[in-house]
C-alpha cells in the first residue's frame, strides 16, 4: 500500500475518501482554494495546501498546482473522487508517468467510455443491449436513412457528451437535418467535437445503474443497481437500491440480466477499479445500456449499506496493487437504503443555486441513518462549485423502513442561513407515486410528486 494518498478534490468527497484512507493507515493529503478555506476536508486531512483561487479552473482543475503539491508531500497516489479531474484521462495519465498510482481506471477505459458512441459499439459487440440507433457518428445528410430505420422519436446526442448536455428530439422527418446541424454545432461548441449521433427516444424511462467492480485478474464483480430516476434538470435527487423494481424479489428474471450485462460490460473492456454502467429501463422492462461513468458515483452509500462494502477502500487496495478484499460468491444485499441529496438551492426560484454562509447546522443521527457532508457552520457555501452541502441517507431492512427512517432523519435536519431542497424531499418521500416506487426520469419535474 502506498504511504501517502492525495485526494484531488473537496467537499464531502474528499471528507469520504480520507476517511477510508485513515482505516487503511494512509496519510492524506487535501488541497483547498480560496473559497474553501474553512472547508471541513482540509482539516480532516493530515496536511493540505492550496492550490488556487475560487473558481476551478484555477484550482481544483489546475493539474500542474496539483501534481506539485503531490510531488512536494511525497504522496504515492492521488484518488480524484467525483467531478473535476475525474474523468480526465490526460489527467490520469499525467498522474502515471509522474510515478503516481492513479486511483481509477485506466486512461485508455477512460477514453474508450468519454466517447459515448465508441462506448455503444464495444458494448455491443459484447452483447450488452444498447438503445437502437447508430452505432458510428451520423452525418446530416445521412441522418434520415438511419432516423427511418431506427424508428421515430429520436434522439440526437452528442459523441463527446453525457450527463444529458446537448441532446435534441426529432419528433419526425421534418424537422431532423436542421435539429443534427444545429446539435452538432453546440456539441462542437461545447466539447470541441461536433460529432453526434442518433438513438431511438425511450418515454418516460427509468434510470438504472449498476456498480461494477473490476479486479487486476480480469475479473469483474457487480455490486447491484442503484435507481436514479428521481432527478431535475439532469442533476439527481435521490437515489435507492435496490430499485424498486426489484424490491422483494420481483422481476428476478430481468435483474439477474441487468446485473449480468453490467458486469460482462465490465469485463469486456477490462475494466480495472469502481465503476457504473447506466441502463435506461423502458416501460416494458426492456433494459438498454447508455454509457459508463469511470468513477466513483456520489450515489455510492446507498451500495455500501445494502451490501457493507467500503467501495474506497477496495478501490485503493485495486490501486495499490491487490486484490479489493470482497469475495463475490459471499456478496448479499440487505434491506434498502435511500439517499436525498440537500442541495443549497432556492425552491422559490426555479431551485437555482443559493450560495451563502451556513449560520447554523444540525445533521441527523440515529440507527440506519448515514450523513456524508463536507459542511459546517461558519462555512461559506460558494457560488464556483456544485450547491450539493450533504446527503443524508437511511437503511431499513424493508423499503417502507427505509423511507419511514429517512423522513425521521430530514425532519430533524436543520440548516440555517441559506435556502436548500429539504421541504422538496419531504413532499417527495410523503407522495403516493415515491411511496409505490412508480417512478421515471420525467416524474419530478412532471409534478408527479406533488
Ligand atoms: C435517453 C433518454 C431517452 N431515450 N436516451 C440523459 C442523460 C444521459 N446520460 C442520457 N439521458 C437520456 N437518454 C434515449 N434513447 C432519456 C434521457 C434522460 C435521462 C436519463 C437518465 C437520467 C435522467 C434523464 C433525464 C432526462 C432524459
Amino acid at each position: 500500500m502506498f504511504r501517502k494518498l492525495l485526494v484531488a478534490n473537496r467537499g464531502e468527497i474528499a471528507c469520504r475518501v480520507i476517511r477510508s484512507a485513515r482505516k487503511l493507515g494512509v496519510e492524506t493529503v487535501a488541497i483547498y482554494s480560496d473559497a474553501d478555506e474553512k472547508a471541513l476536508h482540509r482539516y480532516f486531512a493530515d496536511e493540505a495546501y492550496r492550490v488556487g483561487e475560487g473558481p476551478s479552473l484555477k484550482s481544483y482543475l489546475n493539474v500542474e498546482a496539483i501534481l506539485d503539491v503531490a510531488r512536494k508531500t511525497g504522496a504515492g497516489a492521488i484518488h480524484p473522487g467525483y467531478g473535476f479531474l475525474s474523468e480526465n484521462a490526460d489527467f490520469a495519465r499525467r498522474v502515471r508517468d509522474s510515478g503516481l498510482v492513479w486511483v481509477g481506471p485506466s486512461p485508455e477505459v477512460i477514453t474508450l467510455m468519454g466517447d459515448k458512441v465508441r462506448a455503444r459499439e464495444t458494448m455491443s459487440a459484447a452483447g450488452v443491449p444498447v438503445v437502437p440507433g447508430t452505432l458510428s457518428p451520423v452525418a446530416p445528410e445521412q441522418a434520415r436513412a438511419e432516423a427511418d430505420r431506427i424508428g421515430f422519436p429520436v434522439l440526437i446526442k452528442a459523441v463527446g457528451g453525457g450527463g444529458g448536455i446537448g441532446m435534441q428530439v426529432a419528433e419526425g422527418p421534418e424537422q431532423l437535418v436542421k435539429l443534427v446541424e444545429a446539435a452538432s454545432e453546440r456539441a462542437r461548441r461545447a466539447f470541441c467535437n461536433g460529432a453526434v449521433y442518433l438513438e431511438r427516444y425511450l418515454e418516460r424511462p427509468r434510470h438504472v445503474e449498476v456498480q461494477v467492480f473490476g479486479e487486476l485478474d480480469g475479473t469483474a464483480h457487480h455490486i447491484f443497481e442503484r435507481e436514479c430516476s428521481v432527478q431535475r434538470r439532469h442533476q439527481k435527487v435521490i437515489e435507492e437500491s435496490p430499485s424498486p423494481l426489484f424490491v422483494d424479489g420481483l422481476n428476478a428474471d430481468v435483474r439477474r440480466q441487468l446485473l449480468e450485462a453490467a458486469r460482462e460490460a465490465a469485463r469486456a473492456v477490462g475494466y480495472v477499479n469502481a465503476g457504473t454502467c447506466e441502463f435506461l429501463v423502458d416501460q416494458k422492462m426492456g433494459f438498454y445500456f447508455l454509457e459508463m461513468n469511470t468513477r466513483l458515483q456520489v450515489e455510492h452509500p446507498v451500495t455500501e449499506m445494502t451490501t457493507g462494502l467500503d467501495l474506497v477502500e477496495m478501490q485503493l487496495r485495486v490501486a495499490a496493487g491487490q486484490p479489493s478484499g470482497m469475495d463475490a460468491e459471499a456478496l448479499e444485499q440487505r434491506g434498502s437504503a435511500i439517499e436525498c441529496r440537500i442541495y443549497a438551492e432556492d425552491p422559490a426560484k426555479k431551485f437555482m443555486p443559493s450560495p451563502g454562509l451556513i449560520e447554523m447546522l444540525a445533521f441527523p443521527e440515529g440507527e440506519g441513518v448515514r450523513v456524508d457532508s463536507g459542511v459546517q457552520g461558519g462555512y461559506t457555501v460558494s457560488p464556483f462549485y456544485d450547491p450539493m452541502v450533504a446527503k443524508i441517507s437511511a437503511w431499513g431492512t424493508t423499503r417502507a423502513q427505509a423511507l419511514e427512517r429517512i423522513r425521521g432523519a430530514l425532519e430533524v435536519t436543520r440548516i440555517k442561513g441559506i435556502k436548500t431542497n429539504i421541504a422538496m424531499h419531504l413532499k417527495i418521500l410523503a407522495s403516493d407515486a415515491f411511496q409505490r416506487g412508480e417512478l421515471d426520469t420525467g416524474a419530478l419535474e412532471r409534478g408527479a410528486f406533488g
